[in-house]
């Protein structure tokens, strides 16, 4: 197998850890002793032990002489384990292979020149750019100070994303209902404005899917004005509900919500709305690297404007209903064409009786 084939599989098993490893990345590493691979490591839930250590202890001492594949490089900072350069180094590795460099300032070259500086061969920049899309959520945490934004709308036909009277359940069919469970899945947490859990009632976790850390739910309302019997209020104790908040929301409904035990989070309120820009700062300074938002039409407007939609993926499913129902994306204030935002198509396909389509923004 050729170092191509060997980063491959780093990255792969690096994905496993997507959606439970935050704030860290999901790094995956490859130990390679001759033609053996001897170690596979990937990113623990809760983002501890780190790859290299999971894949050296499997090499054990096949590690020495070997070459290490790793997605990510290696840190070199003493956390409450020592650095994985370190690590590397004292197992006796010949030769590492980097995808990508770390730019978390206390890394930052830092693994590389330590690696280097102990005699070990490194490359760096092979697989750089599927390290860079999966490593696309804590980049944007450490570079931008937020988590990377995946806005997902189950619509109609006519983009509407439930009837006049607030029905929604429901609009697409099973198989478009167990992707979004896939993809909940490799997210840190759900995100929804108060509207859509008021008028779903939603439990906004990973079910049928074998989760090994369950999304934190996150709920935008400027007034708090979700009740306290709904299902986020009765399960707060067992998956975390993060509530992101007005600044003048009442002291006694913050204390309520506390008590149930989520967090709550006061954020700026610009021209009567909840700013969805400051309130993405506060989700990536508490960790986030990676949120799925499931609208609704007024939080998704808000997202697109601001131009903080990372990705889109849609789910239209071939039912109509007409301009009495909720628009899957509310007033924008587009008017001309050239203001808005436009993405870019990156997969189409049928699922069950539905389509699902992806997009990504451009380099911002
Ligand atoms: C690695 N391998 O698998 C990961 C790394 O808080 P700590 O000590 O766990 O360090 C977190 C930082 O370590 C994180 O911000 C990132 O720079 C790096 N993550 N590094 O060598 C890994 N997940
Ligand atoms: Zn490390």
């Amino acid at each position: 197998m050729t170092d191509e084939r060997f980063m491959d599989l780093a990255l792969s098993l690096g994905r496993r850890g997507l959606g439970s490893v935050w704030p860290n990345p999901a790094v995956g590493c490859v130990i390679v002793n001759g033609a053996r691979i001897v170690g596979r490591g990937w990113t623990q839930p809760g983002g501890r032990p780190h790859a290299e250590v999971v894949a050296l202890a499997q090499a054990g001492e096949a590690a020495r002489g070997a070459t290490a594949y790793v997605t990510l490089e290696p840190c070199s900072h003493h956390g409450q384990t020592p650095p994985c350069a370190v690590a590397l180094i004292s197992a006796g590795i010949a030769r590492v292979v980097v995808a990508l460099g770390d730019p978390d300032n206390r890394v930052n070259g830092r693994g590389i020149a330590m690696l280097r500086a102990a005699g070990i061969e490194v490359v760096t920049g092979l697989g750089e750019a599927e390290a860079r899309a999966d490593q696309v959520g804590f980049l944007s945490r450490v570079e931008r100070g937020r988590p990377m934004v995946t806005l997902k709308l189950a619509a109609s036909l006519d983009g509407r994303i439930a009837t006049a009277t607030g029905e929604s359940q429901w609009i697409t069919g099973p198989e478009a209902r167990r992707q979004v469970h896939a993809e909940r899945m490799i997210h840190d947490a759900v995100m929804v404005g108060a509207g859509t859990a008021r008028a779903d009632d939603p439990s906004l976790t990973v079910r049928g899917l074998g989760a090994r850390r369950q999304p934190v739910r996150v709920v935008l309302s400027r007034h708090l004005d979700i009740p306290l019997d709904s299902v986020l209020a009765r399960t707060a104790k067992e998956v975390p509900v993060w509530l992101i908040h007005g600044d003048r929301a009442p002291d006694g409904v913050v204390a309520a919500w506390e008590g149930l035990g989520a967090r709550c989070i006061a954020v700026p309120v610009v021209l009567g709305r909840i700013d969805v820009a400051a309130a993405l700062a506060a989700l990536g300074a508490a960790g986030l690297t990676r949120v799925f938002c499931e609208g609704g039409g007024g939080l998704a407007a808000s997202l697109l404007a601001e131009g903080l939609v990372d990705e889109y993926v849609g789910f239209t499913a071939g039912i109509a209903l007409g301009a009495e129902g909720w628009p899957s994306i509310a007033a924008m204030g587009v008017g001309a064409l050239a203001d808005a935002p436009r993405l870019e198509l990156v997969e189409l396909r049928a699922i069950g009786g539905d389509v699902l389509h992806r997009w990504r923004a451009g380099p911002s």
